[in-house]
């Protein structure tokens, strides 16, 4: 295999018109791959550090020349020379120059933007199609591990927000996403067609109770004004009726609750408004969820507690970890360190995955493959900030992860994901593996 001639490393703009690192991995043989690095609004404090520069004379202190000129100045030389094909000694060395226990130091978008840059030159080198390229790699380290862990590509499921609040939304709602799963759908194709007449019909049944059914949150999902979060579901609901779908057979409801953001360090409680003035403490807000899921057709709950509320998180499993999927996204943030404590502590059922919560493609595939061997459903997600590129439906794919989170199906930095599933779907022929339902439990 070809070695790394360059690395060219360039600031571009994402969805929310916010600097992003792309970088372009150069073979000696010419070939290029380029990564463009995701961002979120919602994040958790444990994740890997992206570098901004904070200087608020240029695009609000959000530019990320430094980083930029990390890629320039720091990883290319120690980079460049080294076989394309050796995702985990090149991610190792990048951890290694980095140095820093968060990546603070080089910055993880500078870092993760090489290392998944390089995966797409290896995969270009190949003359593959990435998820193939991925998936080679995921073969190679699963046959390391002990279990059974999946390895043929498969299509997942998608959860697609339908509905926005908190951050993405100007804090509409005090949750963060509504979202549908079609869990009826016995293909990928199929799958997709269910959510765009979903989507839609949630647009039609805003609109006919008066309420905002036009402006849409950053991932795309409708971003009304309700007067609770529980209206959130009812709607979607209807929504699904309203398509000819029954509500829990043919499509359900998740949840992605991001708690973290509505909960008071100080006093170790949430303040949502379905529970009125008072703040809740981790037991109400278990006895609330467990309220939600007994009215409603709900099968997956995200953040349903704060990140660091450990205890809260193993009351939640305890009470709703055998009926419900439990992903933990600020909680465990693409960290093996933080999945090993959740383990042990029996706390969450299923992890979300994010590229960019841990910085590098190797590590990502680490935590991907503990989930496996812990039972624990992995979902591949993508950021509130998002662009063009589209490698988590890829990785996704390669890792048979069975799931995937990528916004609502409007704006061109979500279709880019969905569509490259379609395309995916079609390499894969007739019969292409889909996670479908049973990727849920
Ligand atoms: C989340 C993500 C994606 P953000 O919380 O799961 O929806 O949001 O990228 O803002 O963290
Ligand atoms: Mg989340």
């Amino acid at each position: 295999m070809t070695v790394i001639q360059a690395l060219k490393a360039r600031q571009v703009l994402d969805s929310r018109g916010r600097p992003t690192v792309e970088v372009d991995a150069i073979a000696a043989t010419g070939e290029v791959g380029r990564a463009i690095v995701p961002s979120g609004a919602s994040t958790g404090r444990h994740e890997a550090l992206e570098l901004r520069d904070a200087d608020s004379a240029r695009y609000g202190g959000l530019g990320v020349a430094r980083a930029v000129e990390n890629v320039r100045s720091t990883i290319a030389p120690a980079i460049v020379g080294m076989r394309l094909d050796d995702q985990r000694g090149i991610d190792e060395a990048l951890i290694a120059l980095d140095g820093s226990l968060n990546k603070g130091r080089l910055g993880a978008n500078a870092v993760l933007g090489v290392s998944l840059a390089v995966a797409h030159a290896a995969a270009a080198v190949h003359g593959e199609e990435l998820y193939v390229h991925l998936n080679r790699l995921w073969r190679d380290r699963a046959a390391e591990a002990r279990g059974e862990i999946p390895v043929e590509p498969s299509l997942p499921m998608p959860m697609v927000n339908m509905i926005s609040g908190g951050l993405h939304a100007g804090k509409n709602l005090d949750i963060q996403d509504i979202l549908m799963i079609p869990i009826g759908a016995e293909t990928y194709e199929q799958a997709l067609e269910m959510i765009v007449a979903v989507y839609r019909a949630v647009g039609t049944v805003l609109a006919k109770l008066g309420l905002e059914s036009v402006l849409v949150g950053d991932e795309g999902g409708y971003g009304p004004r309700l007067e609770s979060n529980e209206r959130a579901f009812e709607v979607v609901v209807e929504a699904i009726t309203a398509c000819g779908l029954v509500p829990g057979r043919d499509a359900a409801l998740a949840v992605d609750v991001a708690s973290t953001h509505f909960f008071d360090e100080s006093t170790g409680t949430y303040k949502i408004s379905d529970a009125g003035p008072q703040p809740l403490d981790a037991a109400g807000m278990v006895d609330l969820m467990a309220g939600w899921v007994e009215r409603y057709p709900i099968v997956s709950i995200e953040d349903g507690l704060a990140e660091d509320d450990w205890n809260g998180w193993r009351l939640l499993t305890e009470r709703l970890g055998s009926k419900v999927q439990l992903i933990g996204d600020d909680l465990f943030v693409t960290q093996t360190a933080r999945l090993e404590r959740g383990v042990r502590l029996g706390a969450a059922n299923s992890i979300l995955i994010k590229v960019n919560q841990v910085g590098t493609l190797s590590e990502t595939l680490d935590a991907l493959l503990m989930a496996r061997q812990h039972g624990y459903r992995p979902v591949v997600s993508a950021r509130s900030g998002e662009t063009e590129d589209a490698t988590i439906a890829d990785l996704a794919v390669a890792t048979a992860a069975g799931q995937i989170k990528i916004g609502s199906v409007a704006r061109s930095e979500r279709l880019a994901k969905y569509n490259r599933l379609l395309r995916i779907e079609e390499f894969l022929g007739p019969n292409a593996p889909f996670a479908a339902r049973a990727a849920l439990g």
